[in-house]
């Protein structure tokens, strides 16, 4: 019976009772999972076997290119999705541009050897002021090799050379929520129907409307958009110091030079990063990032 068949496909979305699978030619189905494969996840490729018109079981995980993970409230760490080339880090300036944010999304996207892209949307809403404000904040990311765009996806300002970067690869967004992730995905691609939220009135802050990752095709190009729900904090777990440190990547050129070989870089003679921060090579806030981080990752351990 052809039923029986072993078929590939990507899993669209992975949601509590079901996964959603694609086949290659893009029709979607139902399936149940066998439990011995572990957790499956939005962007999967999965082997599976159909059940009938829309369901099927999946039998087996494709080996995972890469996996982009955090932990969730109770602190058990989560994979949000997998086989991503490009992570955008999706900021505004209504929730407010978060730094901290940032830096946490580019320790994660660093260790898991993904490429990060910060995306300033709502630009339709910032005078000159504030958008000359929020340009050189970002600077510092620029500076350090990051590219940084910035759009409106309200008035569908600069989505050429969003598009531009996003084609022939996987990517997700992510960020707090009310950024305006889901909102990109539906001004870029037709028929995608991403549910938009609100921004709260009394927070400033979005109100979580999109609940799962949702992998969507891009039209006539390999590669894809993963919408994935907004955060309030982006925590990260399970890094050792040198995983942070390998997360700030304009750090690479002085680790492994202190003269101290087992250097804390907090106030040993010698130490090359104290030096590159203090001959403005590494800002400070950086600096102070990368501190805030070690502590919290240290506190975590020690649980
Ligand atoms: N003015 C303006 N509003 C925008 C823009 N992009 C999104 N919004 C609005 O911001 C609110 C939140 O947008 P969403 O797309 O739901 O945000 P999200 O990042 O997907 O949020 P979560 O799914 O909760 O993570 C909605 O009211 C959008 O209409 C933009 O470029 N300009
Ligand atoms: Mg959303
Ligand atoms: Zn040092």
């Amino acid at each position: 019976m052809s039923g029986m068949e072993q078929k590939q496909g990507t899993v669209i979305a992975a949601y509590r009772s079901y996964t959603l699978v694609k086949d290659f030619e893009n029709n979607l189905y139902q399936c149940q999972q066998r439990k011995s494969i572990g957790q499956v996840v939005c962007g999967d490729v999965v082997y599976w076997q159909r059940e009938d018109e829309k369901s099927g079981v999946i039998t087996a995980i494709k080996d995972r290119r890469s996996i982009l993970q955090r932990p969730d409230i109770n602190g058990n760490l989560r994979i949000i999705a997998s086989n991503i080339d490009q992570v955008f880090i999706v900021v505004a300036h209504k929730p407010e541009l978060n730094e901290g944010l940032i830096d946490r999304y580019l320790v994660a996207a660093e260790n898991s050897h993904l490429k990060p892209i910060i995306l300033l949307n709502k630009i339709d809403l910032f005078d000159e002021h504030v958008f000359s404000d929020l340009k050189q904040r970002l600077q510092l990311y620029q500076d350090i090799g990051y590219p940084v765009i910035y759009t409106s996806a309200k008035q569908a300002h600069g989505l050429d050379s969003l598009i531009q970067l996003l084609n022939d690869n996987n990517n997700i967004f992510v960020g707090q929520s009310g950024v305006g992730k889901s909102s990109l995905i539906n001004t870029i691609l037709e028929d995608s129907n991403a549910r938009i939220g609100e921004i709260s009135e009394a927070t400033g802050k979005g109100k979580h409307t999109t609940t799962t990752a949702y992998l969507y095709p891009l039209e006539q190009n390999q590669g894809h958009i993963i919408d994935s729900p907004g955060v309030r904090e982006f925590g990260l777990i399970e890094l050792s110091e040198q995983d942070v440190a390998a997360g700030f990547a304009e750090f690479k050129p002085y680790i492994g030079h202190c003269k101290f070989r087992d250097c804390a870089h907090k106030s040993e003679p010698g130490c090359a990063l104290l030096d590159a921060v203090k001959n403005k090579k590494i800002s400070e806030q950086r600096w102070k990032s990368y501190q805030r981080i070690l502590a919290s990752v240290n506190e975590k351990r020690r649980k």
